[in-house]
């Protein structure tokens, strides 16, 4: 199976994230790729290839392009305006509820106001390399789709910075482009397919639900902590499913604290038999680990054997399967979580 890797996100290196009412060092950082590259290297059956670049007509298509305009200079802007803080975060957020719609809310000129109208929440920093590093994650996500499209039935990507929190207009949860999304619209629109995207990361991918919402080229099937208890709290619940011709092509599945491996693969089965029901030429996973039993930031209780079964379950769908990294916080365990995963993707 061919990765993609690319040493950009090293760029991205915050030395801490606000969360839980503390500043602590982060849990998403450069040695949870840097792991996951290591063990994949270690096996001969992984071939590592770097990324070609894109550019940015991909993400515009899927983001605000105002996004990408603020990412590309933000930083640099806070340094020059407000002050040499060396990872920038919002300090005030743009909600609806500021406005009757009066007139059309407008992007702010400052930079203090851009943070809170492009940022939704304060785990998420700005740092000098993070553009580049979000670029990268693009490119890892766009080449690896390639690979499929050129014939290959698997391929990896090893996006970091993750994507699936970002929306059409927002960045957050340690995301800051929509990585799968973009590569979901990419085939969609330039071969006129169906694509899914699964997402089995514990968290709820908001960003990809709310980007294909309204469409039914692209289906979103999401297993994920009940948002009742978990992050991102605001979205995935069960009853979110579509909108307008998208109605019926978003699937929530909410689990319960503690949900370990049987119950997890009875849940993935179902939610395979929807894809299968959609009638998929490719499938896009949103891949997390932080479903593991000793995740630190999060409570299911899945083992390393259980993502093999997860993969196996996945490669009985019979598509071409491109695999893009989301979250996964045990660091030690990353690595053989992910090759356990691809193992019984492909094996
Ligand atoms: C990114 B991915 C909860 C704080 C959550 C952000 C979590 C982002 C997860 N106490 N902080 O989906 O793994
Ligand atoms: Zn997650």
């Amino acid at each position: 199976m061919k990765v993609v890797y690319t040493p950009a996100h090293l760029g991205h290196n915050p030395l801490t994230e606000i969360e839980k009412s503390t500043a602590h060092s982060p849990y998403e950082h450069i040695g949870r790729a840097e792991k996951i590259r290591e063990v994949l290297e270690a096996d001969s059956s992984f071939q590592f290839l770097s990324p070609s670049e894109w550019g940015t007509a991909p993400i515009d298509a899927v983001h605000e392009p105002g996004l990408n305009r603020f990412l590309t200079t933000g930083w640099a802007d806070y340094q020059r305006d407000i002050s040499e803080a060396r990872e920038v975060v919002p300090d005030v957020f743009y909600r609806p509820a500021f406005r009757r719609e009066a007139t059309d809310a407008r992007e702010p000129q400052s930079v203090t106001g851009k943070l809170g109208w492009w940022c939704f929440e304060t785990t998420t920093p700005l740092c000098e390399g993070t553009y580049t590093a979000a670029r990268g994650a693009v490119d890892t996500a766009l080449t690896a789709t390639k690979v499929l499209l050129d014939g290959d039935r698997f391929a990896y990507g090893l996006c970091r910075p993750p994507g699936h929190h970002a929306t059409t207009s927002m960045y957050g949860g340690y995301c800051f482009f929509n990585n799968a999304a973009i590569a979901a619209h990419h085939v969609a629109t330039t071969t006129s397919s169906k694509v899914v995207v699964l997402d089995v990361d514990y968290h709820h991918g908001n960003g990809t639900q709310e980007i294909f919402y309204d469409r039914d080229d692209v289906m979103y099937v999401s297993l994920h902590g009940d948002p009742t208890r978990a992050y991102p709290y605001f979205t995935g619940h069960a009853d979110e499913t579509g909108s307008g011709r998208g109605l019926g092509s978003n699937v929530n599945v909410p689990l319960a604290r503690k949900t370990a491996d049987d119950d997890y693969v009875a849940a993935l089965s179902t939610a395979a038999e929807r894809i299968a029901a959609f009638g998929a030429d490719m499938l896009i996973v949103s891949l997390g680990l932080d479903t593991f039993v000793t995740d630190p930031i999060c409570d299911l209780a899945i083992t390393t054997d259980g993502f093999r079964r997860q993969g196996e379950v996945v490669s009985q769908l019979g598509l071409p399967t491109v695999v893009l990294q989301e979250g996964g916080y045990d660091v030690a365990a990353l690595g053989d979580n992910v090759h356990s995963w691809l193992m019984g993707l492909s094996s």
